[in-house]
């Protein structure tokens, strides 16, 4: 090892000190925020979560699995673009070439439409559970048949409703709401956590024929209390403590990918920044879990 690789860190890459060992996940960023509708700013994300990561323990008590010690390969952002079939298009293809690999991936944005392209390039039996205030049903926004306001509805025409489960709802117009009924959209909504004792049994029921899922978090699911870097807040949302039972609950299930989208840093003060970065962490960890339970 040179001085240079010692002293430099060629920021902002996450980096991995430990060479020679299988890679546990591949991680990029999508800086794109063209279809945003209220505050911008989601195209900074990706860096703003490397930045945080590299500034909180990679150790999960909850998981006794330290990063620090693991192989995990940041393979840098999405080339610039403003147009979102583009990003779309680009994201779906670099996902489809790490699945290939068999290697966990993780897509740090940005704003939600990118979902759409990654979710498509996953294994067909591959559950989507979305996490997100918003049910992001409607057909059209503001011009647009395809943005971070409609994906779940372009994907659900192309998908139907089978594999995914929404969690978290609470924000749609009262079109959206016809809709996810009419089309059956499995939804554990804010009302439901709010109203019953163990909401992570509904997931874990939801998911009992699945082994693998694909994890989207939009993080405006929070409340703005907890999370207010977002792009849309929206109040009376679930605590952070909240969606991490959600998230241990995935214990044992293969997590082909996920991503974390919606992070405005310049409304931050850097705390949701740093709880997505924990999040990314967590979510790491519960997928080397899982593929060393495989081995083993
Ligand atoms: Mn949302």
């Amino acid at each position: 090892m040179s001085y240079k690789d010692l002293f430099i860190t060629p920021e902002p890459l996450i980096t991995s000190t430990e060479e020679g060992i299988e890679t546990v996940a591949m991680i990029f960023g999508v800086p794109f925020d063209a279809t945003t509708t209220f505050r911008p700013g989601a195209r900074f994300g990706p860096n703003a979560i490397r930045q945080a990561y590299m500034n909180i323990e990679t150790y999960s008590p909850q998981l006794d699995v330290d990063l620090d010690r693991l192989s995990i390969k940041d393979l840098g952002n999405l080339k610039s673009t403003s147009n979102v079939e583009e990003m779309i298009y680009s994201v779906g293809k670099v996902v489809d070439e790490i699945v290939r690999e068999n290697v966990t991936f993780g897509v740090l944005g940005g704003e939600h439409s990118l979902t759409f392209g990654s979710y498509l390039s996953v294994p067909k039996d591959t559950a989507l559970i979305v996490f997100d205030a918003h049910l992001d049903l409607r057909d059209e926004f503001s011009g647009l048949k395809m943005s971070h306001a409609t994906f779940l509805r372009r994907l659900t025409d192309k998908i139907g409703t089978n594999s995914t489960v929404h969690i978290g709802s609470r924000a749609a117009s009262g079109e959206e709401w016809r809709i996810a009924e009419k089309i059956g959209l499995f939804l554990i909504s804010s009302q439901i956590i709010n109203t019953v004792n163990n909401a992570e049994k509904l997931l874990t029921d939801f998911l009992k024929d699945f082994k693998n899922v694909y994890v989207s978090i939009d993080l405006d699911v929070l409340d703005p209390a907890f999370a207010p870097a977002v792009s849309n807040p929206e109040p009376d949302g679930m605590s952070t403590r909240k969606l991490f039972e959600f998230l241990y609950s995935l214990r044992g299930k293969k997590i082909v990918g996920f991503d974390i989208v919606e992070l405005t840093p310049l409304y931050d003060n850097g705390t949701t920044a740093v709880l997505a970065a924990k999040v990314m962490t967590e979510l790491i960890g519960l997928s080397y879990m899982a593929q060393s339970d495989q081995k083993f």
